[in-house]
C-alpha cells in the first residue's frame, strides 16, 4: 500500500526552517508533498501500530512525516542521521522519551533548536506527533532517475526562438533576481529604475539565484529541488526551461571556464541536491539533464559509510572546467572536472564537517567555505587542487559568500560572521605578500548579538555589512550594522531597516554605489509582507523603498553574481 500524501499538510506556509527559526507564515502556498516513502515507512507504522508502542495511524504517519520535512530534515537530515543538529535515529530518541522530546521540539534548546511551539509553528498536538514519529525507524525516500527528472523537463522556448539581442532598452546587468520566498516566485528587478519588470513562477521556497557565465540566464533552485531558468534578453523576462531534478535542493552554478581546455560559457548547469543526496550535470541552453552522480561515500575521517551527504555550495572555477562541490556530511570537497560532462572526472579532497556555505577571495583562487559543526573556515587553493588551511574563527560561521577587501594593515582579507555569537571574524588571504598574516584570524569584530548570516561589501565601497536575522530580538533580527574599511576594529553604526519582520541579505547594484536589503516580512500578514529597502552606500542615507513584496529574502545582482563580486 503506498503512503498517502496529506493534503493539508502542503499548506504549511514558512515550510520548514531547518536549523534556524524563521518568521512563521500560516497562508498556503506551493509547499510540496515530502516525497513518498518506500515501503520500509509502511513496516515502521505497522511495526508500531502492532506493538502500541507509540501508535501513529497512517493518516498521523504521514503528517508527521511532512512536519518532519517541512521543518527538521535541513538539519537534522531525512534520514535523521543528524548534520548541523544531532542524530535522531531510534537508539538516540527512544531513551530519551516521547514527553522529554516534545519539550525539546515545542521549547527549543540554547544549542540552536528553534523553539517552535513558543514561535506558534507546531501545536502541542502536532509537537506530540513528531516526539512519537521521530522514535520510529526513519521512512527512505525514493530516488530518483534520470527519466523521472526528464519527465518534469519543459522547455518553454527553445533556444532556436530566443531572441538574438536584448529585446529591451533596459541595462539588464543591473538586473536583480529576488526570492520571493512563501510566494513560491521571483521577482526581477530593474537596478536603475526599481520597478519590478517580471514576476517568474519558479516553485516552492526558492533558495538562490545563479547567472550564466555571460549573465544572461537566471538560473534558480528550489527546496523543492526544481530549477528554472530564465532569459533576461526577452522583453519581458520569463521562464524558458525548467526540472525538477531532486526532491530537496539548495545549490545550483553553471560552467564559467573559459581559455585552453575550452569555451564553456553557458555551456552547463550542476544542481546540487539534499535528497536524493546527489549533483546533476544539465545542459546550460536547455536544462536537458545529462548525467546523475551520487554522493553517497564515507565520511573524511573516520571512513564510515554515510547513506546521506548532502550537497551543500558549489562554485565555479576560474582555473579549471571544474565546479567545487562541497559534501556536508562526509566533510569532503570534491573537484569535478566537466570538461566530459558525461564520464566526469571527480577529485574528492579531505576537508572538515558540516560544510555549508562559503565564496572566493578577491583573486578568486582561493575558496573558504564555512565547516560549521567544526567553527571552522576552509581554504581550498583552486588552483593547486588542495586545502590549505583550517581557520577556526567562532561559533557556527555562516559567510554566505563573504566579503573580501584590503586591510589597512593586514593587506587582502576575506570576512565571515556567525550564527553562534555576534562576530565578524577577518582573516587573512594573500600568501604571497602578506604570508604572516595568510589563513589566520587577524581581526575580531563585535557585532549586535548572534544570528547572523550575511555579511557583503564591494571593491569600491568603504563599508562592510552584516545582518543578525536569526538573533532572537526583534530589534536585533531586524538591524544591520557598517563596519569602516579605514577603522575596522569596531562597528561603526547599527540600524533597524524597518519595524517588522526580519533584515536579511545584502546585496550591491552593478555600480557598486548602493546597498539592497530585505525586509522578511510575513505572508499573512498585509501591510507587513516584505519589502526592499536600498541605501547609498557612500552616505548611508535610504534612498528608497519597493514596497509590498512577499517574503523577499535573497537578491541577486546579475553583474556581481556572474562575476562573483562580493
Ligand atoms: Fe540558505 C545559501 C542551505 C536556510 C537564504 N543556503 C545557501 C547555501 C546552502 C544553504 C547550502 C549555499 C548555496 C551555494 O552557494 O551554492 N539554507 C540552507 C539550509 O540548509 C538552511 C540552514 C535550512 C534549510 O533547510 O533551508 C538554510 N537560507 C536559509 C533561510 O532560512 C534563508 C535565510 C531564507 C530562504 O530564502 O530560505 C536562506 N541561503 C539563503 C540565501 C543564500 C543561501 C539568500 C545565498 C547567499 C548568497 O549571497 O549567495
Amino acid at each position: 500500500m503506498r503512503l498517502k500524501v496529506f493534503v493539508a499538510l502542503l499548506f504549511l506556509g514558512v515550510l520548514f526552517a531547518g536549523c534556524t527559526e524563521k518568521p512563521a507564515a500560516e497562508e498556503p502556498v506551493s509547499a510540496p508533498a515530502a516525497p513518498e516513502a518506500e515501503p520500509k515507512a509502511e513496516a515502521a507504522t505497522e511495526e508500531a501500530e502492532t506493538e502500541g508502542k507509540f501508535a501513529l495511524s497512517e493518516e498521523e504517519f504521514n503528517r508527521a512525516k511532512q512536519i518532519y520535512f517541512d521543518r527538521c530534515a535541513g538539519c537534522h537530515g531525512v534520514l535523521r542521521k543528524g548534520a548541523t543538529g544531532p542524530a535522531l535515529t531510534p537508539d538516540k530518541t527512544v531513551p530519551k522519551g516521547t514527553a522529554v522530546l516534545k519539550a525539546i521540539i515545542f521549547g527549543g534548546t540554547p544549542r540552536g533548536m528553534p523553539d517552535w511551539g513558543h514561535q506558534g509553528v507546531l501545536s502541542e498536538e502536532d509537537t506530540e506527533l513528531l516526539a512519537r514519529f521521530i522514535q520510529l525507524e526513519p521512512p527512505t525516500p525514493p530516488e530518483m532517475s534520470l527519466a523521472d527528472m526528464k519527465a518534469t523537463w519543459r522547455v518553454f522556448v527553445p533556444p532556436e526562438n530566443r531572441p538574438t539581442s536584448p529585446q529591451h532598452d533596459r541595462d539588464w546587468q543591473n538586473f536583480f533576481s529576488v526570492t520571493l520566498r512563501d510566494a513560491g516566485k521571483v521577482a526581477i528587478i530593474d537596478g536603475d529604475t526599481k520597478e519590478v519588470v517580471s514576476t517568474v513562477d519558479t516553485g516552492y521556497a526558492v533558495h538562490i539565484s545563479r547567472m550564466s557565465a555571460t549573465g544572461r540566464y537566471v538560473y534558480t533552485i528550489g527546496r523543492d529541488g526544481k530549477a528554472t531558468m530564465i532569459d533576461l534578453w526577452m522583453e519581458k523576462p520569463d521562464k524558458v526551461a525548467e526540472i525538477r531534478a531532486c526532491y530537496d535542493a539548495r545549490s545550483i552554478e553553471v560552467s564559467k571556464y573559459t581559455g585552453e581546455q575550452g569555451n564553456f560559457y553557458d555551456k552547463y548547469v550542476i544542481i546540487g541536491c539534499y535528497w536524493p543526496p546527489h549533483f546533476v550535470i544539465l545542459d546550460g541552453a536547455t536544462l536537458e539533464p545529462i548525467k546523475i552522480v551520487s554522493t553517497r561515500s564515507y565520511t573524511y575521517d573516520t571512513e564510515e559509510y554515510h547513506p546521506e551527504p548532502r550537497v551543500a555550495s558549489i562554485v565555479a572555477s576560474h582555473f579549471k572546467p571544474q565546479w567545487i562541490v562541497n559534501v556536508k556530511e562526509t566533510g569532503q570537497i570534491w573537484l569535478v572536472d566537466y570538461s566530459d560532462a558525461n564520464n566526469p572526472a571527480i577529485k574528492m579532497i579531505e576537508a572538515d564537517r558540516f560544510l555549508h556555505d562559503g565564496g572566493w577571495d578577491a583573486t578568486k583562487r582561493y575558496f573558504l567555505v564555512a565547516a560549521n559543526k567544526r567553527n571552522k573556515i576552509v581554504v581550498l587553493d583552486a588552483k593547486e587542487e588542495k586545502v590549505v588551511a583550517l581557520v577556526e574563527t567562532g561559533k557556527v560561521p555562516h559567510p554566505g559568500r563573504g566579503a573580501n577587501w584590503v586591510d589597512p594593515v593586514y593587506g587582502p582579507v576575506w570576512a565571515t560572521v556567525h550564527l553562534g555569537e555576534g562576530l565578524m571574524a577577518v582573516i587573512g588571504t594573500d600568501p604571497e605578500n602578506y604570508p604572516q598574516y595568510a589563513w589566520k584570524v587577524v581581526r575580531k569584530v563585535k557585532l549586535l548579538g548572534g544570528g547572523s548570516l550575511f555579511i557583503k561589501t564591494h571593491p569600491k565601497s568603504q563599508w562592510i555589512w552584516v545582518d543578525h536575522t536569526l538573533n532572537p530580538d526583534e530589534k536585533i533580527q531586524r538591524s544591520v550594522c557598517v563596519i569602516s574599511k579605514e577603522y575596522p576594529d569596531e562597528v561603526y553604526k547599527c540600524w533597524e531597516v524597518a519595524d517588522y519582520g526580519r533584515a536579511v541579505h545584502i546585496e550591491y547594484n552593478k555600480e557598486g554605489d548602493e546597498v539592497w536589503i530585505s525586509v522578511w516580512g510575513k505572508i499573512d500578514e498585509p501591510g507587513k509582507t516584505g519589502e526592499i529597502v536600498i541605501y547609498d552606500d557612500k552616505t548611508l542615507a535610504e534612498k528608497a523603498r519597493i514596497k509590498d513584496l512577499v517574503t523577499p529574502t535573497g537578491k541577486f545582482n546579475v553583474y556581481n553574481t556572474a562575476n562573483d563580486i562580493y
